[in-house]
């Protein structure tokens, strides 16, 4: 019988020393490696007859396993201590003053989002909002999409987990137009409101993130028109591209929600990449979604369609912000990069307001 007790403890004992990873693995290789003594001595077994290999089977077989548990406690050890190290390294002191010039600034679409709140505020608009879980009637229904729309399907939507027999359904808002119902509900007209905010829909690759930005208006009145609808566009868009002129296209189109439904082109110059007026523009620029508020919506909401009508719109606040900022890659709006705000002009003193833009 070979005796595996001395073997044991001066492998045991190297583990102990062994004070740095490669340190241990070289123990490793010595003991359990090709040519390992361990690996040597279980080659032995073959050698030996069947009596010899019942004693020396089973020392060996437990030298081996105790070595392999030394070895592995010890690799979590010496883990473990790196880990503590780095990060005992890497502390920092949360109470210092911020290092100056401060680098952050207001994100492009919060910026964006503030400057359409100053811009509607002059024209007697309010602020509006709503959960951004909605449920299927504000989201859908109310808005003259019944269940077998396919309206329903083309918003991509992401239906939130609930008992699957209940009877209301939630869903991640597709769009910002149940803030819009919920106001219709609770006050009477006149109304005239936007409503900014996040919105969600299953939909993600360079040109689409799966959470985007959108702003809605709406104005519920005596006698609106379509006329009401254009002023208010055209007001808005030279507001925000600050241009003094500008020449909007009015094209048919289909919402559920409006009738007549229009799409709302804004003229553009290559020239100054700015919205301009009919002389300079030189390409068209798909900006709004736009119509008269369908009656059927109006009663939904509790409303008298003969006595209310108006107008709404939407649009996307991420589209906007990258058009008067050039910026082209949305993915950006994701980064953080201090780097990106700086190149593009973002600054942490921007005022959120529509004369004090970043500056280009
Ligand atoms: C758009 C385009 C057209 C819209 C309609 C309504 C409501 F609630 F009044 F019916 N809210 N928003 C609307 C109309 C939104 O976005 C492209």
């Amino acid at each position: 019988m070979t005796d595996t007790s001395q073997l044991q403890a001066d492998i045991l004992a190297q583990i102990d020393v062994a004070s740095a990873p490669d340190a241990l693995e070289a123990v490793r290789v010595a003991a359990m490696g090709k040519q390992g003594s361990i690996t040597l001595l279980l080659k032995t077994l073959g050698g030996m007859s069947p009596e010899e290999r019942a004693v020396n089977g089973p020392a060996f077989n437990g030298l081996r396993e105790t070595v392999t548990a030394a070895l592995s406690a010890k690799k979590a050890a010496l883990d473990e201590a790196a880990l503590n190290a780095k990060l005992a390294a890497e502390t920092q002191d949360m109470t210092l003053p911020v290092a100056l010039p401060a680098t952050g600034s207001v994100h492009p679409v919060s910026q964006v989002m503030d400057e359409l709140a100053e811009i509607f505020a002059d024209m007697g608009f309010a602020v509006a909002s709503g959960p951004e879980i909605e449920d299927d009637w504000h989201n859908f229904t109310a808005l003259n999409i019944p269940e077998s729309h396919p309206a329903r399907a083309m918003h991509d939507t992401f239906y939130v987990d609930g008992k699957p027999d209940a009877e209301t359904k939630y869903v991640l808002r597709t769009h910002t137009s149940p803030v819009q119902i919920r106001t219709m509900m609770g006050q009477k007209p006149p109304i005239r409101i936007i409503a900014p905010g996040r919105v969600y829909r299953s939909d993600s690759d360079a040109t689409h993130t799966p959470m985007f930005h959108q702003i809605e208006g709406l104005v519920i009145d005596k006698g609106i028109t379509l006329a009401h609808l254009r002023w208010t566009l055209e007001t808005f868009i030279k507001a925000f591209f600050e241009v003094d002129d500008v020449v909007l296209r009015f094209r048919p189109s289909y919402f559920p929600f409006t009738e007549p439904s229009v799409e709302v082109d804004v003229g553009y110059s290559s020239k100054t990449n700015k919205p301009a007026g009919a002389g300079q523009a030189d390409k068209w620029l798909e900006v709004l979604g736009s119509g008269m508020v369908h009656p059927r919506v109006i009663a939904a909401c509790g409303l008298d369609p003969d006595e209310w009508q108006g107008f709404a719109f939407g649009t996307g606040v991420d589209r906007l912000a990258m058009l008067k900022y050039g910026l082209t890659d949305l993915r950006a709006f994701f980064d953080g990069d201090i780097k990106w705000l700086k190149h593009h002009g973002f600054s942490a003193f921007d005022l959120p307001s529509i004369s004090a833009g970043a500056v280009l």
